[in-house]
């Protein structure tokens, strides 16, 4: 299997800047050379196009979206991307950027066939700008691809809803709004929180996904890294404590690599600017050649 690696450095989805240098630290970090050990075909097709923020505007016309226009723009080119390495039988590996870039990745990889979704965050990001106590779109991203939230969003890639809420897996989550956590309730999604996975251990949390997806072809997993815990994963724009820890998201990737359906993935909201050195990014490289099927025995 060929893995393609596509850099989306954005980070107009939420105030701290420095997202944008996520691609380039999962670089530094020796990403393609740990892929490659693996065994696998592996090409970096670089960067897509995003336009520079201080030339942006800081606020859409109805004013409850962020740089809305400019994410609109970079999501569309993500899309795709996407769906060309899906129509190639490559697996699209997306390195954020923010997780609004996630509205173009699980999009472009759905074109065609249902996918499940792990969404692997401290956050819920349901959020519609309604909804939102921010303006920053990536904490709307599920909810746009869900089918809810600003009408230019939606329609990015195909119009409407992407995915169906039955399809997706929320794990790792411990911060949700108000309005957010009632919109989730309602959705069809599924919500592991750091409790679950206290109560339950990593372990059967996964398997229940992975049963979940058992008539399912392909599962994406989007990991925001801020659903590690903030001593493993510094690096984040917006650490909440009480996170995941190193051992329990390598279980997990170990079981979704096992699993053999693992087709696509992100890997989001790292921030080297707030990182001690690059730890956060090291780790997100680690993970990846987790998923990917790297075995200690
Ligand atoms: C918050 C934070 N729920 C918002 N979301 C974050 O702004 O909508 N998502 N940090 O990663
Ligand atoms: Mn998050
Ligand atoms: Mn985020
Ligand atoms: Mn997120």
């Amino acid at each position: 299997k060929k893995i393609k690696i596509i850099g989306v450095p954005m980070d107009f989805g939420q105030l701290h800047r420095g997202v944008d240098m996520g691609p380039a630290a999962l670089r530094y970090s020796g990403l393609v050379p740990r892929i490659r050990q693996l065994g696998y075909d592996v090409e970096d097709t670089g960067d897509v196009m995003v336009p520079v923020r201080d030339q942006g505007q800081a606020k859409s016309s109805s004013g409850d979206a962020n740089y809305l226009q400019e994410i609109i723009e970079v999501c569309e080119r993500v899309y795709e991307a996407g769906k060309k390495a899906i129509s190639e039988n490559a697996f699209p590996l997306f390195l954020g950027g923010d997780h609004s870039i996630a509205m173009g990745t699980i999009g472009g990889v759905s074109h065609n066939t249902q996918t499940g979704v792990i969404w692997i965050d401290a956050h819920g990001d349901f959020n519609t700008p309604k909804t939102s106590p921010s303006g920053n779109v990536h904490g709307m991203p599920l909810a746009t691809l869900t089918g809810d939230g600003d009408p230019g969003l939606l329609e990015i890639g195909r119009k409407g809803k992407k995915i169906d809420p039955e399809n997706v897996v929320l794990i790792g989550i411990r911060s949700l709004d108000d309005k957010e956590k009632e919109r989730l309730k309602k959705s069809g999604v599924t919500v592991y929180t750091m409790r679950d996975i206290d109560e339950q251990g990593i372990n059967t949390i996964t398997n229940k996904a992975l049963m979940k997806f058992v008539h399912m072809k392909r599962i994406h997993i989007s990991l925001d890294m801020d659903a590690m815990d903030p001593v493993e994963a510094p690096g984040v724009g917006t650490p909440v404590p009480g996170g995941l820890t190193y051992r329990e998201a390598h279980l997990f990737m170990e079981i979704i690599a096992d699993s053999g359906k693992l087709s696509s993935m992100d890997m989001v909201e790292i921030n080297p600017i707030l990182d001690q050195a690059n730890k956060t990014a090291e780790l997100a490289v680690d993970l990846t050649v987790s998923a990917l099927g790297k075995r200690i025995y």
